[in-house]
């Protein structure tokens, strides 16, 4: 078999693959990344390159025969999930045995399906969690790089009070207040020029016609319009698509030796690859990465590695949930599916809790307030490598999913108590589960910098391996992620360009 060779390879295009491929490339170090989603530019049948959230087809999910959507059921009805066909659909859903993980699939990774919120934290919490950072240094230089880059911008606050499509924010910002809670507006990706033109009728719709999850066909700046167009423009970077990096090896020159399968949109595997480098950087996300490096390790590919490979991962203490308003609060049937707008009770050290005001899209008036709260678990996890199955298992449980429930339920007890209202029952698929404490959007840790690698993420035990993406968080950061991820990465690179790669 023939072994592929390039100075540097990156495993991933999300937010931490993006940032390293750039900055390679623009050092020129021709580099290689290697993605098992596809690319996600050529239109269906239909006209569009994403299938919409109400009408989901098979571009919707990874390899599925069902969606399975965060929300399961309305008014208890099964009517949200749809029976598609397997394809390398854009959202993935993993299943471990007590919690699942939803990631994006496909060149962009994450920045493909999620809420376009980029969010900056709290430089003191941001110090706790990262306390051999140098924050001054994240504020002044790497926070800004990375969000200039992104591209973030906010809504304008104007349009904000007066349009229909953030009716359903305002209400729950009212609903907040009346429990004397803080309300603050949460930047974004999704381009708000963009969005007032679809509001008007200028421009097609696109945010403003339920896309989110499943992609947006316009109006979102993923990675694949910011950083990976970069990359790509500095003539160093190609990028390999349906192509899953299964092992990792050292060669006895140093070199790392990569094992990949190619597969087909029919999900077979149709060649298995061999790649080396000289340079490694991992970016398959918190999941992605943490299972390659749990695996080499445990099966002696890299035995070198850490004990503190696989370990502090949490899910950004993930909770999401709904209340039901009155009548007279309406939350529009028109809503825009990016978020701009949280409750903040962080400063609240008895129950710290961040809550995005998220819409519910649904196109008719149901009255729901939905939320994603964002809580300060405390409880990590670690995963392992089973050799009776082969598989890498996380051991996360349902009694540490239920200290995110407990902080998020006393934040919007205290709502509904003031506000004389209950929450929903019918959108988790059960009777009377009003909490859904079974997925995240946020998976963070598993390679934790300053511990499974140094305070720059080179990987503890071998050289010229680095890590760049979530798994470098330990287990919560407070806010949505990824403004973090990139701002870290961006950091790792400016450090191994400076130190590692001189000639
Ligand atoms: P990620 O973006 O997941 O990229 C990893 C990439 O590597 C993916 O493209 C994988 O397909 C690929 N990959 C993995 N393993 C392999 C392998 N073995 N071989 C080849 N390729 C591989 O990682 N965050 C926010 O900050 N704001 C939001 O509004 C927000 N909303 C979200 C909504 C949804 C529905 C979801 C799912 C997530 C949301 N997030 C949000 C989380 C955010 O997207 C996530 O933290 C980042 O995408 C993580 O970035 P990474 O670079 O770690």
């Amino acid at each position: 078999d023939s072994v592929d060779n390039s100075p540097a390879i990156v495993v991933g295009s999300g937010y931490g693959g993006a940032v390293a491929a750039l900055r390679l490339g623009q050092a020129g170090i021709r580099t290689l990344v290697l993605e098992m989603g596809r690319l996600w530019n050529t239109a269906g049948g239909d006209g569009k390159v994403f299938c919409s959230t109400l009408a989901p087809d098979q571009r919707s999910m990874w390899f599925r025969t069902r969606t399975e959507a965060p929300l399961a059921t309305f008014l208890w009805l099964d009517v949200v999930n749809k029976d598609i066909s397997a394809y390398p659909g854009v959202l993935d859903r993993v299943h471990y045995d007590s919690m699942s993980v939803f990631v994006g699939r496909g060149v962009g990774g994450g920045s493909l399906v999620n809420g376009g919120m980029a969010v900056t934290p709290v430089k003191s919490y941001f110090a706790e969690q990262f306390p051999t950072v140098d924050a001054d240094e994240m504020y002044g230089t790497y926070y800004p790089r990375a969000r200039a880059m992104l591209g973030v911008n906010t809504v304008d606050p104007t349009w904000f009070e007066s349009t229909e499509w953030y009716r359903f924010a305002r209400t729950s910002r009212k609903a907040a207040g009346n429990a004397g809670l803080k309300t603050t507006f949460v930047p974004n990706v999704y381009d708000f020029g963009y969005m007032q033109q679809e509001a008007a009728g200028t421009a097609t719709r696109s945010a403003l016609a339920g896309e989110v999850i499943y992609g947006n066909n316009h109006g979102k700046r993923s990675l694949d319009k910011t950083y990976l167009a970069a990359a790509l423009g500095t003539g160093n970077v190609t990028v390999n698509t349906l192509e899953r990096v299964t092992s990792v090896s050292r060669a006895s020159d140093g070199s790392y030796v990569l094992s990949a399968d190619r597969i087909d949109i029919t999900g077979t595997v149709v060649e298995t690859k061999q790649y080396s480098c000289t340079y490694l950087f991992l970016g398959g996300g918190s999941l992605g990465t943490t299972e390659l490096l749990v695996r080499a390790r445990d099966t002696g590919t890299l035995p070198d590695l850490t004990a503190d490979v696989g370990a502090g991962w949490g899910t950004n203490g993930n909770t999401m949930l709904g209340r039901a308003n009155h009548v007279w609060d309406t939350v529009g049937a028109d809503q825009a599916t990016m978020p701009v707008m949280g409750i903040d009770d962080w400063a609240n050290t008895d129950n710290p809790v961040f809550a995005e005001i998220a819409p519910l899209p649904m196109g008719f008036e149901h009255w729901v307030s939905l939320y994603l709260a964002i809580t300060k678990n405390p409880e990590r996890a670690s995963f392992s490598y089973d050799s009776s199955s082969g598989t890498v298992k996380l051991g996360w449980t349902p009694a540490q999913s239920a200290v995110s429930v407990a902080m998020a339920k006393k934040l919007f007890d205290r709502i509904n108590l003031a506000n004389a209202t209950i929450y929903r029952y019918d959108l988790f698929g059960s009777t009377s589960k009003v909490f859904a404490d079974d997925f995240t959007y946020h998976p963070l840790g598993g390679c934790v910098l300053g511990k499974a690698t140094d305070d720059y993420g080179r990987v503890k035990g071998y050289d010229r391996l680095y890590v760049t993406d979530g798994s470098l968080v330990p287990g919560n950061i407070g806010v949505n992620p990824f403004v973090t991820i990139t701002a870290l990465a961006e950091r790792t690179m400016a450090r191994v360009l400076a130190e590692d790669t001189a000639p």
